[in-house]
């Protein structure tokens, strides 16, 4: 396996999909020619996750349990892994991923005060030790999140819980950002979108395995 897993973190409505979309067409133009970018997104990444995605998400009557919900990411994340994320990884691609196993220990694990090594296990089997190569922490402040996400329109099942739910979930990211420095790289969401694409521009322009040469893109 020699491509690169990159994944953006993030509270509810924190720009990830934003920031990957421009990352993308950014990474498109400036890394070697040939190498394929992919983006995708959990839950809802293959097919079958994409009906996983609805109950989790949609089915605002239907009552999950916490431990139920903690198994269905893990099995989005599984179908995920095996049949679209290792593939292009195997295939020396760049995957951009719209969350992956932080999200599971910040929203089941600092959320929903679901068992950490429960979790563990269970990312474990969905991910076969998987682990990003790199992962941007988008960080907002919570009730801006929520804000920009309710003038898009209804909240889903997860965008309806409590403040004091975001706000673990918020310190969740933090306290896994001071555990992993290496991996998970904080940044300041509160940002224009074109301030911040320069940051994470600028971020990947330091690794070796983009075209240092490459100029940032103006945005
Ligand atoms: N979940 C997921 C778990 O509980 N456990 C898990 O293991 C996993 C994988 C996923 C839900 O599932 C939970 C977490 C989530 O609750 P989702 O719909 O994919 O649901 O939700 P999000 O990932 O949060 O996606 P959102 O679309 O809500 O937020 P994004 O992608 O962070 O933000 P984005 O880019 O769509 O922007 C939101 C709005 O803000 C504007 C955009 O134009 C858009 O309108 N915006 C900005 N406005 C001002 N300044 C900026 N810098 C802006 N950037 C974007």
């Amino acid at each position: 396996m020699s491509g690169k897993f990159i994944v953006f973190e993030g509270v509810e409505g924190s720009g990830k999909t934003t920031q990957i979309g421009q990352t993308a067409d950014w990474l498109r133009i400036n890394t070697d020619r040939g190498r394929k970018i992919v983006v995708t997104r959990e839950p809802g990444g293959t097919k079958l996750g994409q009906q996983i995605r609805q109950i989790l998400l949609d089915d605002l009557d239907n009552c999950v349990s916490y431990r139920t919900e903690l198994l269905l990411y893990a099995a989005d994340r599984a179908q995920h892994v095996e049949s679209l994320i290792r593939p292009h990884l195997d295939r020396d691609d760049i995957v951009l991923c719209d969350r992956f196993t932080d999200s599971t220990i910040a929203y089941q694990g600092y959320g929903r005060g679901c068992d950490r090594d429960e979790i563990d296990r269970v990312n474990q089997l969905a991910t076969g030790g998987l682990q990003s190569d790199l992962t941007f922490w988008l960080d907002l402040d919570v009730t801006i999140g929520l804000e920009r996400v309710l003038l898009r329109g209804k909240p889903d099942r997860m965008e309806r819980a409590t403040i004091d739910f975001h706000q673990r979930v918020r310190q969740g990211y933090q306290e896994l950002a001071n555990i992993y420095p290496d991996r998970m790289i904080r940044i300041d969401a509160d940002r224009s979108p074109a301030d911040i694409q320069l940051e994470i521009q600028s971020t990947l322009r330091q690794l070796k395995w983009i075209d240092t040469q490459a100029p940032i893109a103006e945005t």
